[in-house]
């Protein structure tokens, strides 16, 4: 069961700074570290990062949660970690291996945004494939404020989401954005009224959890990729995509339930 937000208002005092849970077939991951606006440490990251993993290998889980907490999803990388970094340090300890692995998930992933997303908080929202934000959600790359720029992802993500025009004024100057603008410029794909963000994000990964699994997974995986590729390269590879469904049972399954007008009981093989 995950933990009601009470639960995990309440764990705001252990030392549990990502808590992980499982909701039936939700994988679900939460950021716990509310007094630091859940700034994402280093170890912080590693957490996330090690249970989204896990959740991927498990096959009694078919979607993904990641959310954050009331008054954030994530204030960002956690500056007091970073201040003393150096190029050496960039360059050697290779920091930016560890957020290479949420792009290895194979699992839907559904994220629910509260409060800020701000620098790598707004880059981790943006690795998700679907994001759910409460109306009290804010997303923006600040780095600039700080002198640096965006380095998990930012300058990328942001500009395939919303264009390069909004990520540049967002980049150049650390601007906020709103849920509402978030929805309307197409990074979040619901916005919801803040108290229900994190049930309706679990909501919805019970949904999809329910679908036939490979075909959520390879389905991610044509949308994913969508950007990466020219128009021919991408429809070649949905091809492929779609020839492989045709060797799983949830494809039997569901156009035999389709012919015999009953609910398909999809067992994800
Ligand atoms: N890091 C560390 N602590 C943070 C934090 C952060 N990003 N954001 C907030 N906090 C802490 C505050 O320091 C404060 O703790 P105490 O000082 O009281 O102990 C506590 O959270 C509450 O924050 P405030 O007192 O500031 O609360 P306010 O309501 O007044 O303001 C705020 C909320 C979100 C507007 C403000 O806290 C703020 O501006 N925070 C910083 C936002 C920001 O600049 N974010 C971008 C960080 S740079 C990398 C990959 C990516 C990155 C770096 C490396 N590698 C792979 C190596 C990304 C970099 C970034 O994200």
């Amino acid at each position: 069961m995950v933990p009601s937000t009470d639960a995990v208002a309440g764990a705001e005092q252990s030392a549990e700074e990502v808590v992980v849970s499982r909701d039936g077939a939700v994988g679900v991951v939460r950021l716990n570290r509310p007094k630091a606006l859940n700034a994402l440490s280093y170890g912080v990251v590693d957490r996330v990062m090690d249970a989204l993993a896990g959740f991927d290998r498990d096959p009694a889980v078919g979607c993904l949660l990641l959310a954050g907490s009331r008054r954030a999803f994530a204030a960002g990388a956690d500056i007091k970690e970073l201040e003393s970094e150096t190029l050496q340090d960039m360059v050697l300890k290779r920091p930016m291996v560890a957020w290479d692995r949420i792009r290895r998930v194979a699992k839907p992933i559904v994220g629910s945004v509260n409060g800020f997303a701000l620098g790598a908080g707004c880059e981790l929202a943006m690795s998700c494939d679907i994001l759910v934000a409460g109306e009290d959600a804010v997303f923006a790359q600040p780095e600039i404020n700080l002198g640096v720029i965006p380095g998990a992802g930012g300058t990328q993500r942001l500009t395939r989401a919303v264009g390069k025009a909004v990520a540049m004024d967002m980049i150049l100057t650390g601007r906020r954005m709103g849920a509402a603008e978030a929805l309307q410029r197409g990074l979040v794909s619901r916005v919801v009224p803040a108290e229900a963000a994190f049930d309706e994000a679990l909501k919805l990964a019970r949904e999809i959890a329910a679908m036939p699994a490979i075909a959520a997974l390879l389905a991610k995986e044509g949308v994913a990729r969508a950007p990466e590729m020219d128009l021919d390269t991408a429809l070649e590879y949905e091809r492929k995509l779609f020839y492989i469904i045709f060797g799983t049972e949830d494809q039997k399954e569901g156009m035999k339930a389709f012919r015999e007008k009953r609910p398909a009981a999809f067992r994800g093989r």
